[in-house]
């Protein structure tokens, strides 16, 4: 019997990103608990970590290549796969121009150094405007915001938890959903911690969630009106002379804008629209105010609605009027020992950011951060003429589940002429490939986190090793993307992509280190790929030993050699304005004019009455966006995709506990189970999105036992929030009639 050996990973399934102990035996994984001495997450875990194994052990977990031929999916070489799509892509690249090849990435690349440090390389060789992600239904008004006010998308503002007396929770559901543009494993405990020394937690959701079920106040909003409770906040503050600035009043331009801007919400006109009492927001205004130290936090419930980016953005301006900003216990930035562009450059000034520099071909909507809006995707397949998409590469994504209309988005991938996806699963949206590359196990590849130490609670460095050996001959995904530049580029599938990854490299080294490229060449030829790229931005960065010139700073091998200890401790968040600041003006921006422009289109809708009823989204802990219900240990226990109303609304409707619904939105249907709860504010459903696993050609045999019904299918994909792009996913009119079977 050979030994169990003790390895430490991070676990890349969400933003939490806590520091994992796997047990293994013979090759086979034994256990997964929390990592006790993680210096971020400190044993915390959640089922999803567990589920590694399972996502390890998946049969339906691709691991060779699949080349579909008249029709049927075959396993193929890697090398027969590349030959494939070299015989393909660049002729139909060359016949139909530049922007007729698409790219679109998701989730899960956020949470793979290899994916997120090599992606940029294959969009820059295709040369396309046709870029986008999940960020579009997601995040990009928190990323538009923040960039206006601080100068960069990743300068987010985030709660000092463990030193706050005061957390305002809006749109979030962090004791489910693990926090997000915000990494804050075991948010429960601080939060229990928080109360514990005195403060409170107040949020304001449609949904008596897990976290209202933790917090001293729970209020109740309608979907899509937080653009008006905000407003009101602020107009609030100045009426009852509670602005305070603090320590940032130096470094804030615009205050005089934002009152003006905010005069049309008072209290009393936005409560009916909120739900809430003018009375209420006064006293949650006062709260926040009266605080020592307070944060407002928001995520993805105002982010998915028709008023995302204000939403996002109003936040900020409450926490700045608070004196809240850029103080412990109030909201701070991470300072990120690597690969964070708010730590390179000049302190304190930048070009700040822009959007607008193309748009979308048909709905003419702005490109944001290189990317145009995903619901955008399937038109742009759609609609004949110049620049028509004709070839898409997706990578990590499955948008026919996870994005609004879903099934045109499935019929739109049907027209393609050639689809290449880079997947660990033959699902919903691969199935209308014609070739799927897989990835590796998480298991064995090494991680770093490239994004969320910008986001995280607390500074830190963590590095993991891969805890299994990968399969002889199985590249790992920033190979795969390598190669396909190469293809795109017309330089062929035979190239060697460690020759193309060290040349790349070099040129890379000439443009950031002029002079000394060649000795940052020498320095760092221990490494290969994701893993150099890392040893230069930890050595570059911050905390860096700057190649010999701070020895006592990091290295790639410090950071590796802390890996068994729970990683490197950075410290608690640090006051940082103005020396984070990237703004033209070197200020932050409180006003910017394209955000007080759109609160001309909010003030016009005050008065809007409210549908009977309208759809939400809901997260499951045992479940990751449309990807993780084909893990049994996940998949087990109670039905999670129903569809929960208020009892009064089911009253009227006629429907009971556990029956079948037809839902509606115009032509759009869907099949759902009712659950009746009190916890919906009257006049809300709330459905999990992500699921529908009933679709033809897949290969997820333990989701198809329970597919779920699809709210994507009920959304339509041509609302978006104007300034982001981003996707209105929530506050959505339905109709429900009972099935009588
Ligand atoms: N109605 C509604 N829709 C929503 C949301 C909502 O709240 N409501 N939430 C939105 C949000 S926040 C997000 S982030 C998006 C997510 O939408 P997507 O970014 O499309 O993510 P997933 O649906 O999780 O699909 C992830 C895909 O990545 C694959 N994958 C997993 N691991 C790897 C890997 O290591 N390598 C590769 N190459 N592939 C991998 C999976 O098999 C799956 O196909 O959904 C959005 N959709
Ligand atoms: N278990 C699990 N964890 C996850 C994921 C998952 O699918 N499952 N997905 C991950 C991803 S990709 C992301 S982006 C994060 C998202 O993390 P969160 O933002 O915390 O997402 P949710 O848990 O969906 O919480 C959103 C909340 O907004 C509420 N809401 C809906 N509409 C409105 C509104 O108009 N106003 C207000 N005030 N509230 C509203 C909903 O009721 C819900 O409670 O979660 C991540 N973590
Ligand atoms: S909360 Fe769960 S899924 Fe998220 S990082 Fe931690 S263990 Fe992984
Ligand atoms: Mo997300």
């Amino acid at each position: 019997m050979s030994d169990t050996t003790t390895h430490h990973r991070i676990c890349p399934l969400c933003e939490a990103c806590c520091g994992l102990e796997i047990q293994v035996r013979d090759g086979w994984v034994t256990g997964i608990r929390g990592h006790d001495a993680d210096v971020l997450s400190a044993g915390y875990i959640c089922p999803k970590g567990v589920a590694l194994k399972d996502l390890h052990e998946d049969p339906d977990r691709l691991r060779a290549p699949l080349v579909k031929r008249d029709g049927v999916f075959e396993e193929v070489t890697w090398d027969e796969a590349f030959a494939e799509i070299e015989r393909r892509l660049p002729s139909l690249r060359a016949t139909h121009g530049r922007h007729a090849v698409a790219i679109t990435v998701g989730n899960p690349s956020a949470h793979k150094i290899g994916l997120l440090t090599y992606f940029g390389k294959l969009a820059r060789a295709l040369g396309t405007r046709n870029v986008f992600s999940a960020s579009t239904l997601d995040q990009m008004p928190k990323q538009l915001a923040s960039g206006l006010m601080f100068g960069h998308w990743l300068t987010v503002a985030l709660p000092d938890i463990s030193r706050t007396d005061h957390l305002l929770v809006l749109g979030a559901n962090p004791l489910v959903s693990n926090g997000s543009m915000w990494t804050v494993p075991d948010f429960r405990g601080k939060a229990k911690a928080l109360r514990a020394r005195g403060g409170k937690l107040v949020v304001i959701d449609p949904r008596r969630t897990e976290t209202a079920a933790v917090a001293d106040a729970h209020h109740f909003i309608r979907p899509n009106a937080d653009v008006f409770l905000l407003a009101a906040m602020v107009r609030t503050l100045f009426d009852e002379g509670l602005v305070r600035l603090g320590s940032v009043a130096d470094w804030v331009v615009g205050v005089d804008a934002v009152r003006e801007v905010v005069a049309p919400f008072t209290p009393e006109a936005v409560a009916p629209r909120c739900g809430i009492a003018a009375d209420t927001i006064r006293t949650l205004t006062r709260e926040l105010a009266a605080a020592p130290r307070a944060a407002v936090y928001a995520r993805i419930g105002t982010c998915t609605q028709e008023y995302g980016t204000l939403c996002s953005w109003l936040v900020d301006v409450l926490n700045t009027l608070t004196g809240n900003l850029d103080r412990e216990g109030g909201v701070l930035f991470a300072k990120s020992a690597a690969f964070a562009s708010n730590t390179a450059g000049k302190p304190g000034i930048g070009k700040g950011v822009s959007t607008g520099r193309h748009h979308a071909r048909v709905s003419g909507a702005p490109e944001v951060y290189g990317e145009l809006p995903v619901t955008c995707l399937a038109e742009e397949i759609e609609t004949p003429g110049e620049g028509q998409i004709r070839a898409l590469i997706t990578v990590a994504t499955n948008p026919v589940l996870s994005a609004p209309d879903g099934p045109r988005l499935a019929r739109a991938l049907e027209q393609l002429d050639f689809m290449v996806s880079l997947d660990i699963y033959l699902n919903e949206t691969t199935r209308h490939a014609d070739v799927i590359l897989p990835g590796l196990s998480p298991l064995e590849e090494f991680h770093y986190d490239v994004a969320f130490p910008q986001l995280s609670w607390r500074n830190h460095a963590r590095y993991s090793p891969p805890v299994l050996p990968a399969p002889p001959g199985r590249p790992a995904e920033w190979q795969t993307l390598l190669k396909l530049s190469a293809i795109v580029r017309g330089e062929g599938a035979a190239v060697d992509a460690d020759a193309l990854d060290e040349a790349e490299f070099a040129q890379d080294a000439e443009r950031l280190f002029g002079p000394h490229a060649d000795a940052v060449v020498a320095a760092t030829a221990t490494y290969r790929g994701p893993e150099r790229l890392l040893e230069v931005a930890l050595r570059s960065g911050p905390y860096g030993d700057q190649f010999g010139r701070k020895p006592e700073g990091l290295t790639l091998a410090k950071v590796m050699a802390a890996n068994p200890t729970g990683g490197i401790d950075l410290g608690p968040l640090q006051p940082r304005i103005p020396e984070v600041l990237r703004t033209p003006s070197g200020q932050v921006e409180l006003a910017p004019p394209s955000l007080l422009a759109d609160m001309a289109r909010a003030a016009a809708d005050l008065a809007r009455p409210a549908p009977e009823l309208v759809v939400i989204g809901r997260r499951d802990v045992r479940t990751n966006n449309s990807w993780m219900h084909n893990l049994p240990v996940l998949a087990k226990g109670p039905l999670r995709c129903t569809a929960r109303l208020h009892p009064a609304d089911a009253a009227r409707l006629g429907l009971r506990d556990g029956t079948l619904a037809r839902l509606a939105n115009g032509p759009r249907q869907i099949t759902a189970q009712v659950q009746i709860s009190d916890e919906m504010m009257p006049g809300v459903m709330s459905l999990p999105h992500g699921w529908g696993h009933d679709l033809p050609g897949t290969r997820l045999h333990v989701a198809a036992e329970r597919p779920g019904a699809n709210l994507n299918a009920l959304l339509d994909d041509q609302q978006r929030d104007p300034l982001s792009g981003n996707a209105v996913l929530g506050g959505v009119a339905v109709t429900v009639h009972a099935l009588h079977e």
